[in-house]
């Protein structure tokens, strides 16, 4: 099914006062946050797409600045959509955004991503080349795994880098994942706290590991820049899926593999914690 069959109207005019002051609120709350911690990338995108210190953007004002610059659209969804349009719309350079905002009681936690989620934690870096060459050649991807059955796969990929990817600089460990940028707790949990593993990235590694969903990461991957995320992703991926499936190896979140590249070894204290409690 094609990817354009889940797109919808954002309806901007539609969004109440009050939504309009929760996007202002989360807005406000992880800016501040973002200087130190976030990639220059991101926060370059950030600042030149404008991106909602007045409330929830209009895609169609998103839209005029990102023609310009990288080509990519950003869309209209109502939640979650399945695989396969998901990676036929990246694969066209749309990116599907929830066009919905969690409501007051959620701010800290929702199940689908919203508007703010996919907004503010993915569209700033459609912005930048690199990445929004990543993102499509990633649509392409998906597309391909969908024949070798190894989505999971390749799932795990898009987790570890696009929702929950950390990155080297010389000015230190930052954040560039989505799910991280969109999340003040994990913001902090993410660099700083000692509990969770941090590895260098690994396509093969991260394909065989894992990942939560309803909590902080046990374990996060970091790149040396996004060039390196294009460079090592855009390859033939048929040798390594063969690769996978003789292994046939799953590495569990707080699991560490002898040839993995050590940043920070986690105490695994925070899940440890969550677990007796
Ligand atoms: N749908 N709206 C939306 N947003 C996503 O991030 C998304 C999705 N459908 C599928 C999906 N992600 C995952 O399968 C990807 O991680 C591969
Ligand atoms: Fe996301």
């Amino acid at each position: 099914m094609s990817g354009d069959a889940f797109i919808i109207d954002q309806g901007w005019s539609s969004y109440t006062a009050e939504e309009h002051q929760t996007w202002k609120r989360l807005y406000e709350r992880q800016r501040a946050l973002l200087p130190g911690r976030a990639c220059d990338e991101l926060i370059q995108g950030m600042d030149d797409l404008d991106i909602g210190a007045e409330g929830i953007p209009n895609f169609d004002d998103l839209n005029e600045k990102l023609s310009k610059t990288t080509g990519w659209e950003v869309v209209a969804v109502p939640g979650l959509i399945p695989d396969e349009p998901f990676f036929e719309l990246l694969s066209r350079k749309k990116f599907p955004a929830g066009n919905f905002i969690r409501k007051p009681h959620q701010l800290d936690y929702i199940e689908e991503p919203d508007v703010f989620h996919d907004v503010f934690g993915h569209v700033p870096l459609l912005n930048n080349q690199v990445y929004a060459d990543h993102m499509q050649a990633y649509g392409f991807g998906g597309l391909r795994a969908k024949d070798h059955g190894t989505v999971k796969n390749l799932a795990r990929l898009y987790w570890y880098t696009i929702e929950f990817g950390l990155m080297n600089t010389k000015n230190g460990l930052r954040i560039y994942g989505a799910g991280i940028v969109s999340s003040p707790g994990e913001t902090i949990f993410a660099l700083d706290d000692p509990s969770p593993n941090r590895l260098q990235f690994d396509v093969m590694r991260i394909m065989q590991t894992d990942y939560i969903i309803d909590d902080y990461q046990q374990i996060y991957f970091a790149l040396d820049s996004f060039e390196q995320l294009y460079k090592e992703t855009d390859i033939d991926f048929e040798p390594l899926y063969k690769q996978l499936k003789a292994e046939n190896k799953t590495y569990q979140v707080d699991a560490l593999a002898k040839t993995d590249v050590i940043i920070t070894r986690g105490t695994q204290a925070y899940a440890k914690a969550k677990k007796t409690a």
